[in-house]
């Protein structure tokens, strides 16, 4: 099963490049940069993953790509993601970045963009990993902030596909920002975002009939809500699944309670995805491995998965099929 997994053509559409921010590339980062980290070394970094809810997990997140500033800084963080899921079979990636986590530190918005999209555009030509790139506002900022830095990424439709919505889900359902979506797909992006992870079905609701979204990210409480779950069904909407996120900030109290199967039987186009790998312990592999055995997925189940990765990607129909 392991090894099926390892050979298995993936795609992964769920994955905050700031979260991919290993420790070791952190502290290396923030020494070049003369930063000091409030942690004595990687491994005291790392005993801080110990999460309860999304919040916890965010202030850390948001300490941690404080240390990037300069346009090299995103770039090797971004390259290093690729080696990574170029040795686990990943042939796409649909990644995300938080523009608003860097611009209000300071750092120019095109610093981040060139330094990730060089890395990407590396990818694809000595890795062959083909990319979209989608920048997500943070939903604890107001609508306003998030409208100056969808005028900001305007001028870069050649860079970026689509908008998303990420950061701390409750007390901010996705009707505070409908007006910015309406803008953002009128301007030809993709959408999507964050919904029912930690917020109520409701907030999946606003996100499908305010933002019109086009995936949802997480999407797990849509399950509390039969009609819901049916309507996502019927209407072949992906749910971007994030099975060690989940279990890493308590949305499941333990993998083998993980809702996949019942997504799945649903009818819903669950993919497996690794979120912020670097906090949550594992990339694609991990997340489709640990998941089959707590579940244990049948390679049926697996390959399903795997392919619904593709069919839920922001790409042609003709790369869907050289692809798979
Ligand atoms: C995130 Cl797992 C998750 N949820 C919401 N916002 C995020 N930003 C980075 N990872
Ligand atoms: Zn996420």
């Amino acid at each position: 099963m392991k090894s099926f997994i390892e050979n298995l053509p993936k795609a992964e559409l769920h994955l905050h490049i700031e979260g991919t921010f290993e420790p070791e590339l952190m502290f290396e980062i923030a020494q070049r940069n003369n930063i000091d980290l409030p942690f004595a070394d990687v491994e005291a970094l790392r005993k801080a993953y110990d999460f309860s809810r999304l919040q916890d997990f965010l202030d850390i997140y948001y300490q941690g790509m404080n240390v990037l500033h300069k346009e090299q800084d995103f770039y090797d963080l971004t390259w290093a993601y690729l080696k990574k899921i170029h040795s686990q079979n990943v042939l796409h990636t649909e990644i995300f970045f938080d523009p608003q986590g860097h611009t209000e530190r300071g750092v120019a918005f095109e610093t981040a963009l060139n330094g990730i999209h060089r890395a990407l555009e590396d990818g694809r030509s000595q890795l062959g990993i083909s990319f979209g790139l989608i920048m997500c506002f943070l939903r604890h900022l107001d609508q306003d902030d998030a409208m100056k830095t969808l005028e900001q990424a305007l001028p870069h439709k050649d860079k970026i596909i689509g908008v998303g919505l990420d950061s701390s889900e409750l007390g901010h359902p996705p009707e505070k920002f409908t007006a910015v979506f309406e803008r953002a797909k009128a301007e030809g992006f993709h959408i999507v975002a964050h919904a029912g992870e930690e917020g109520p079905p409701e907030y999946v609701k606003q996100a499908l009939d305010l933002l019109k979204v086009e995936r949802i990210d997480h999407g797990n409480r849509a399950l509390e809500d039969t009609a819901l779950t049916q309507r996502i069904a019927d209407e072949s909407m992906a749910l971007t699944v994030c099975p060690l996120s989940n279990l890493k900030l308590c949305v499941v109290d333990d993998l083998k309670n993980h809702p996949i199967k019942k997504m799945l039987s649903a009818g819903l186009k669950a993919t497996i995805n690794s979120d912020d790998p670097a906090y949550f312990g594992g990339y694609m592999n991990e997340n489709f491995i640990a998941l089959a055995e707590a579940v244990d997925l049948t390679q049926v189940e697996i390959a399903t998965l795997a392919r619904n990765g593709f069919e839920a990607a922001f790409i042609s129909d003709d790369e869907k099929y050289r692809l798979t």
